[in-house]
């Protein structure tokens, strides 16, 4: 026995070590992590209360900027540059900022298991945290095609956009086929596929879509509005397949054409790289069973980048006693591509649409009308002062009708 002992003590020792314990923690390094570190900040942190662990090897940055100026060639994003809180107008919160707040970042480090009862997590290398309170901001993961055994998914050159280490190997493949002659296609008729595809034509690198709707980000875009960006796309050289689905990649070893099947029936696209944008996962199988979720198929928490930012905000608030009030969210979604620049506020579900402004000049919108109630507003290429109007107007839904939308346009919203 007398042997043991000692290996014993100091089993326990290591054990004691390894077990570290802060007033706060936060899950997940992405933006909201980031929104989270600012606003304890602003409400007043004492060193050590604040703990991030995120298995990305970066401190959060802005996340949108990955399938839009990241991918942009000369004069590309790149960090520090877009380090949260920069796109909430923010400081540019750098590892050094972090460890000035006396806020603790562990980076590259995976939670592998949580329990929510004995507020405790544990990590992947073996270490121990406990906390007091718990923010759980994990954000998702791209939906892979090896999920629906697409055979072929497993090439190289087949990439998935969520994180800086994945849009530096699509920048990698980008310049190799700008260097080569190189064609992408794009799986997904998507933001990701939207986005990526007007960089890969800013790259002068030719792109095809293969869109499985029947027009463009279907779930937002109506079919009128979807014709203009569609028209657009054409005339920078972005070929749109739609009703149409990659089947197969093919290569020996990497990926040299993909399979697409149409209503028409089967071709095979040249491609020397692939971008696959087919939805996104939340990552919330740690909390399974422990809190409550939005229903399947959705699942987790509904997510989008302001969402994000404005969560975060609200849960530092609610844990620093500054606010009971429930959460208040208007749906926003927004993106860049091309020279163009769209915004939405609210909720195109069940709604009825007018359209207005002037297609041709690529200068319109559209008010979503529900229950005699305009209950979303979508712009393109509009002014500070239009946006703020159409946002005022998703907020306070007013009454108003199809005809009367049509005939007054965006002054309907401004002249309010
Ligand atoms: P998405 O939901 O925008 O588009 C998915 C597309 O893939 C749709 O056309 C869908 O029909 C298609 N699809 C689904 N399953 C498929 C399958 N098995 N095979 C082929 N196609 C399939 O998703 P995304 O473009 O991958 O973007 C992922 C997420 O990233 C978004 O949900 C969003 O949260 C975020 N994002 C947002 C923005 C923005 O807001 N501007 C930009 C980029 C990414
Ligand atoms: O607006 C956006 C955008 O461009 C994204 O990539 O929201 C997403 C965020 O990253 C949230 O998923």
């Amino acid at each position: 026995w007398e042997w043991r002992k000692p290996v014993a003590a100091s089993r326990r020792l290591v054990a004691a070590m390894a077990t570290e314990h802060y007033a706060n923690v936060t899950i997940g390094g992405g933006n909201a992590a980031g929104y989270v570190a600012k606003e304890f900040v602003a409400q007043g942190l004492g060193r050590g209360e604040l703990a991030i662990i995120s298995d990305e090897g970066v401190c959060a940055y802005e996340r949108p900027a990955l399938s839009k100026a990241y991918l942009a060639g000369e004069g590309a994003a790149r960090l520090p540059g877009f380090h949260t809180s920069v796109g909430g107008g923010g400081e540019r919160q750098t590892p050094e900022w972090y460890a000035e707040k006396g806020i603790t970042y562990k980076l590259a480090t995976k939670v592998e298991k949580v329990d929510a009862k004995t507020k405790s997590l544990s990590t992947a290398s073996g270490n121990t945290i406990t906390y007091d309170k718990l923010i759980y901001a994990a954000g998702s993961r791209p939906v892979y095609l090896s999920e629906f055994k697409v055979p072929g998914s497993d090439l190289q050159g087949l990439h998935y956009l969520r994180n800086t280490a994945d849009a530096d190997k699509l920048v990698q493949d980008i310049q190799a086929a700008k260097a080569s002659g190189g064609k992408a296609v794009l799986v997904g008729g998507g933001y990701i596929a939207m986005e990526v595809a007007s960089q890969l034509a800013n790259n002068g690198v030719p792109s095809t879509i293969v869109c499985p709707e029947p027009y463009l980000l279907s779930r937002l875009f109506t079919p009128k509005i979807a014709e203009f960006y569609e028209k657009f796309y054409a005339s920078k050289g972005v070929h749109i397949m739609k009703h149409a689905k990659a089947t197969a990649f093919e290569g020996s070893g990497k990926v040299q054409q993909v399979v697409v099947s149409t209503k028409d029936g089967e071709q095979k696209l040249d491609a020397s790289l692939v971008i696959v944008g087919v939805g996104a996962r939340p990552n919330v199988e740690l909390l399974d069973g422990q809190v409550e979720m939005v229903p399947k198929p959705v699942g987790g928490i509904k997510e989008h980048v302001t969402n994000a930012r404005q969560t975060a905000t609200q849960a530092v608030r609610a844990i620093k006693g500054k606010t009971t009030e429930p959460y208040d969210y208007l749906p926003f979604f927004y993106s860049r591509v091309f020279n163009l620049s769209w915004q939405f506020w609210g909720t195109n579900e069940n709604a009825e649409v007018a359209h207005f402004g002037d297609f041709a000049a690529g200068k319109f919108g559209a008010y979503f009308i529900s229950n005699g109630k305009v209950v979303g507003v979508f712009l393109e290429s509009a002014s500070p002062e239009e946006q703020s109007a159409a946002q005022k107007v998703a907020r306070e839904q007013p009454a108003a009708n199809l005809a009367e939308l049509e005939s007054k346009g965006i002054s309907f919203a401004t002249s309010r």
